[in-house]
């Protein structure tokens, strides 16, 4: 059997030299210029130390997709470690994500994207349309309802089915409404309803396939679409995590809920 590879050896095959300021997407830089002058900077963004936080994604995704200049303050979240004192001090819950816009701060990623969007003008349709607000509240309900599904251990296997009829009974509704746009969007253009579902769409795919066999993707082809649409996107594919992390990144954020699942063979809950 051939040996592996040494790091030295890996590294020689890689091409990891990517200019962080002004090139694609990624989770390394500290600052993003997109080939402006730094001195154009008004927008510091605070996010978690791994690119793992979904509601910072949220914001990252929208300055990059907007391509406006900002600097990255990373931070620790409380489930990995001590949060920084001077974040604390900044913001006494500690909370991610944060936003300084013209000096002034603003925490609440969805009140963020609304401070962004009076200061550099919306992507796509904005926050506040007629046509986004549904679709933002759309995905808060399919939110609760992986969360009721994958988070709360079932007491029996009907209790499972329960939870899981309702999460993909909201799927369903998602799949209507992609269904609208002949395109693969939520609206006839990319936009910020297309930001707002991404972070949590992207861990259902993850931790539902892992944690109950559903395949969120091939179940339903309009998302199956939509996440080949996005996938299409050096942004998205930026900020975009892997299978193995979500699985593992989500149960100290949420709780460690996920370890305790109902298995078929036991008519206890299974603590895994
Ligand atoms: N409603 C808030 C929720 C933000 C939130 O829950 N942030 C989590 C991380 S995803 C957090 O900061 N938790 C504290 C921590 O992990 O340190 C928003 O939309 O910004």
């Amino acid at each position: 059997m051939a040996a592996p590879l040494s790091w030295a050896e890996l590294e020689a095959l890689t091409d990891f030299e990517i200019d962080t300021i002004h090139g694609p997407t990624n989770a390394q830089a500290r600052l993003r210029l997109f080939g402006r002058p730094e001195s154009e900077v008004r927008v510091t963004l605070y996010r978690d130390n791994h690119a793992w936080c979904p509601y910072c994604q949220k914001v990252w995704l929208w300055l990059e997709e907007k391509q406006i200049p900002y600097r990255i303050e990373k931070v620790t979240m409380f489930c990995y470690g001590e949060k920084e004192a001077w974040y604390k001090r900044k913001v006494p819950s500690g909370m991610l994500p944060a936003l300084e816009l013209n000096g002034r701060l603003v925490t609440e990623s969805d009140d963020i994207l609304m401070a962004l969007e009076r200061t550099f003008g919306p992507l796509g349709e904005g926050m506040t349309e007629a046509s986004v607000i549904p679709l933002r509240q759309l995905e808060r309900l399919l939110f609760r309802a992986w969360c009721s599904w994958l988070c709360y251990p079932a007491r029996s296997a009907r209790e499972d089915e329960r939870a899981k009829e309702q999460f993909t009974g909201i799927v369903a509704r998602v799949e209507e409404a992609l269904g609208r746009t002949p395109g693969p969007y939520f609206l006839p253009e990319f936009g910020t309803a297309d930001v707002i579902f991404t972070p949590y769409v992207e861990r259902m795919n993850a931790s539902l396939f892992y944690y109950k066999g559903y395949s969120m993707r091939e179940e339903n082809p309009r998302f199956g679409d939509w996440f080949a649409a996005m996938e299409t996107r050096p942004t998205y594919r930026g900020t975009q995590s892997d299978f193995h992390t979500h699985v593992h990144d989500l149960p100290p954020q949420m709780g460690g809920v996920l370890h305790e699942r109902y298995s078929p063979d036991s008519p206890e809950p299974a603590a895994g």
